[in-house]
């Protein structure tokens, strides 16, 4: 294992949990970092955090998952938690067809706020069938329109929890190998003029409309990592 500079952790990654209030953001991130359950609601105010460290492939990941408000009211604060975010979990109840249907709005607040990030999608309380009303094809096929992986889950009854924690770790390990591999490449090319570590070789990000972004986007945009 290779741990540099008396760390306990190979990589350090931030994850975001956003959704709508009482879907069970609290409950995932409890159930993952404790392994406890409870029935109780109590609704989180602005941000939380939790810290647990994992084994991926041989190399310790450190996840700092922030748990934030799904309350409207809050809305205005979790903004500013997006920055330096590695990956977000967007949590829906397959109880409550509403919280389903503003899965699109939390996914656009993540474009508001992130140039790239990882994503996944979760509908959790998938323990009772017969209050499910949220069907898993639909689910299936909305998140594959989205290019996103989902994964149903039971905080309750720890279904499905630990694979979403690892999926989403998974993604962002393999994005910034790739971005490592495309930064290498671009540097010894020279392609963009400058050197190995200097400023010149930046990539060229693209807008939607495929142009080279301007400043206004990166400033807009920035908060997140790759
Ligand atoms: N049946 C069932 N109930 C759950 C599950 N997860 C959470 N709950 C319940 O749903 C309620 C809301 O859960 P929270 O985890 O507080 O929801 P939240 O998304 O954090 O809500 P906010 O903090 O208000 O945004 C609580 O009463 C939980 O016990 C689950 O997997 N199954
Ligand atoms: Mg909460």
């Amino acid at each position: 294992m290779a741990l540099g500079h008396g760390k306990d952790y190979d990589h350090l990654f931030k994850l975001l949990i956003i959704g709508d209030s009482g879907v069970g953001k609290s409950s995932l991130l409890v159930r993952f970092a404790d392994n406890t359950f409870s029935g109780n609601y109590i609704t989180t105010i602005g941000v939380d955090f939790k810290i647990r460290t994992i084994d991926v492939g041989g190399e310790r990941v450190k996840l700092q998952i922030w748990d934030t408000a799904g309350q409207e009211r809050f809305r205005t604060i979790t903004a500013t938690y997006y920055r330096g975010t590695h990956g977000v979990i967007v949590v829906y109840d397959v109880t409550s067809g509403e919280s389903f249907a503003n899965v699109k709005r939390w996914l656009h607040e993540i474009e508001q706020n992130c140039d790239v990030v990882n994503r996944i999608l979760v509908g959790n309380k998938n323990d009772d069938p017969d209050r499910k009303v949220v069907l898993s094809e639909d689910a299936r096929r909305f998140a594959h329109q989205m290019g996103i992986q989902l994964f149903e889950t039971s905080a309750r009854e720890n279904i499905n929890v630990e694979e979403t924690f690892r999926a989403i770790t998974q993604l962002v390990i393999k994005s910034r190998k790739e971005a490592k591999a495309r930064l290498d490449n671009d540097g010894s090319s020279g392609v963009h003029g400058g050197g190995r570590g200097g400023h010149g070789n930046d990539p060229i990000r693209l807008n939607q409309r495929g142009r080279p972004s301007n400043k206004d986007d990166k400033k807009r945009r920035s908060n997140c990592c790759k």
